[in-house]
């Protein structure tokens, strides 16, 4: 395919459809940007993107339902080399998003390496060959027709389905039986009509405070089915006016000022939700006391329900500015009985909030009936990679691997065990207070060095000789050890609340212990002392020296805000100037 370029700058065409340097799994934001960096930094587009479902965006293709929307602003949710002038609002919506990240694959071509409606089962590494094979399933029904599975052949696996992508259906008694409508809030069914239904919602994290102020108003009644209160902050969302979006696109330096500061205050923004005594963390709890009493002022009886009993930022925090008034509305109510079972027509909870056993006598609960029924009850985050089997070195699976000690991985992208295999939004690497975009474009171009490195030994010796690359098992105990230390001091984990942030055991393994730019800095250079090198390609490797540096995107303020003023100025006379020379002469001639 693609004429007569050498590999791997040309696309894996008809002939080699089952071998790729690249095999990379999601066409989401990571997934995306991997493949932008080994189209700029390595110069291959020899790379196949496998997606699931039947379109690019990955969370923002999936979750679509009502109120859905991104809780960063949305100039820093962006990448920082596609940044977008034009975003409508601060916080930006889920469908312009989708919007943006179409426009971003179409911009770069990647929709050629994308097989859509495909599912990856298994990924093996062959220690032979040194190669990744990865087994996929066809699930669009017109090429399952011809070939329903095969088995792809790589140089390198890189996994981009992060942490919030298989829903987590609750464990409830009976909830297969209920004959109304359910759905989880990633699989909506928009031609199910909302208005006029008797809606019960599960969960209040921040998918839940989406979606209760949306259909609230159209309800005919709404009951929250709530455990545990969120910390729920100010949003102070607006749209962004033309004139504003005019001068972001044509000055772009104050579309970075602006990117700068948000940046700084997000950074800022960390010790809020990992340091429970820090000033901000004070500031949130005034921030939340202040917002239940003005947003829910007929309603004292909510003010404690809903106060959080645990420190900030220890689960997800909640931006909202219509949360609390939903709540308060006459046909929405709060539901704080445990939920003890679904029936065919409705919920049932004990009657009252002690938690009963299950199989406890049914005269002690109560049931409500409902037309539908709203799981908003999050993601299966803590299970990386589910369902994949996932097969490194010497036959061992990674389910093995991290069987006794948990999700864990060198610098979240590189895993023992696993040669030529990367992750992006993997574990140790999710934050509570800025942009994962920010992380994400920090991995992808880290885990662009390790590929091209394996590239380049097959490349140089016209593909007789293989490198394999993974991470020492030393190193990165050592790494997760100080990780874990570090996380264990912070709010996270406060063992008063239970998290998508940690597993089963109470171990943190989805977040990142400190600031984004601390991670930016950490991923700057690859030393290669940090690897175990095998095959006969290695000299490769050597020939780099010790560490190779790759530098990070500098967000945060760099340039003096004297100096911003002075460009703006400068820049605004420039605008101002040149459309006075494009316009007058037309006014004139009138
Ligand atoms: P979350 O944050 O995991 O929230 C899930 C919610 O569902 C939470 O309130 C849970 O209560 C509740 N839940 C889960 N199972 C049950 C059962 N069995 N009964 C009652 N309530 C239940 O998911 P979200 O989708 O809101 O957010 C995920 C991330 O997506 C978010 O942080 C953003 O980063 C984007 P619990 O708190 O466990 O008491």
């Amino acid at each position: 395919m693609g004429g007569d370029k050498p590999w791997p700058e040309v696309p894996v065409g008809n002939k080699d459809h089952t071998s790729a340097a690249v095999v990379i799994v999601g066409a989401g934001i990571s997934g995306m940007c991997m493949a932008i960096d080994l189209i700029k930094r390595n110069n291959c587009r020899n790379f196949i993107i496998i997606e699931k479902s039947t379109g690019v965006g990955g969370t923002w293709n999936d979750n679509r339902y009502p109120g859905c929307c991104c809780d960063v602003w949305s100039l820093l949710y962006s990448y920082s080399f596609e940044q977008k002038p034009d975003w409508t609002r601060e916080y930006p919506g889920q469908e312009e998003i989708l919007q943006y990240l179409m426009t971003v694959a179409q911009k770069y071509n990647l929709y050629q390496h994308i097989r859509f409606n495909t599912t990856v089962d298994e990924a093996r590494w062959d220690d032979e060959e040194k190669k990744w094979k990865t087994a996929v399933s066809v699930s669009g029904a017109k090429d399952a027709e011809f070939c329903p599975k095969y088995t792809i052949t790589s140089d390198f696996f890189v996994s981009a389905v992060g942490q919030l992508n298989v829903p987590r259906y609750p464990i409830i008694e009976g909830l297969d039986s209920f004959k109304g409508k359910t759905m989880h809030s990633a699989r909506w069914d928009w031609s199910y009509p909302l208005e006029g239904k008797r809606i019960a919602i599960i969960g209040t994290g921040a998918t839940a405070a989406q979606i209760i102020p949306e259909l609230a108003p159209s309800a005919k009644s709404l009951t929250v089915y709530h455990r545990t209160p969120s910390w729920v902050i100010p949003r102070l969302d607006r749209a962004v006016p033309p004139l504003e979006r005019s001068l972001l696109r044509y000055l772009p330096f104050t579309r970075w000022k602006k990117r700068a500061w948000q940046m700084d205050f997000r950074e800022s923004f960390f010790h809020a939700v990992t340091d429970h005594t820090s000033s901000f963390a004070e500031q949130m709890r005034e921030w939340n006391r202040t917002k239940l009493r003005d947003e829910l002022p007929e309603r004292p009886e909510l003010w404690d329900v809903l106060a959080p009993k645990y420190h900030p930022g220890c689960k997800r925090s909640v931006l909202s500015d219509d949360y609390y008034p939903a709540l308060g509305r006459e046909n929405v109510r709060l539901e704080t009985r445990p939920i003890v079972g679904v029936t065919e027509t409705g919920v049932r909870v004990a009657k009252d909030s002690f938690a009963y056993p299950a199989g406890f006598e049914t005269e002690f609960r109560t049931e409500e009936e409902y037309d539908v029924l709203v799981l908003a009850t999050g993601f299966r985050a803590v299970e990386f990679l589910h369902p994949i089997r996932v097969t490194g070195a010497r036959g061992r699976p990674l389910a093995e691997l991290w069987r006794e000690s948990g999700a864990h991985a060198l610098y979240g992208v590189a895993v023992p065990g696993l040669p030529n295999f990367g992750m992006l939004y993997g574990p140790n690497t999710n934050l509570g207070h800025n942009s994962i975009i920010v992380m994400i474009e920090a991995q992808s171009r880290y885990l662009a060095t390790l590929i091209g490195t394996v590239l380049e030994a097959r490349r140089k010796s016209e593909g007789r000789k293989t490198l394999a690359l993974a991470p020492k098992e030393s190193v990165t105990a050592e790494y997760n050890e100080r990780l874990q230390r570090e996380l264990n001091a912070s709010s996270f984990a406060d063992p008063n609340c239970q998290s998508w942030y940690k597993d089963d055991q109470g171990r943190i393994t989805n977040n990142w212990s400190r600031n984004a730019i601390e991670y930016q800095e950490l991923l700057a250079q690859v030393r290669w002392g940090d690897y175990e090198v095998e095959g006969d390609g290695a000299e490769v490797v050597r020939r780099k020296g010790e560490v190779t540096k790759l530098g990070r995107v500098v967000e945060e303020t760099r340039v003096p805000d004297a100096v911003w003023m002075g460009l703006s100025a400068l820049g605004t006379a420039a605008l101002v100037g040149g459309m006075a020379i494009r316009w007058l002469p037309r006014l004139r001639a009138r």
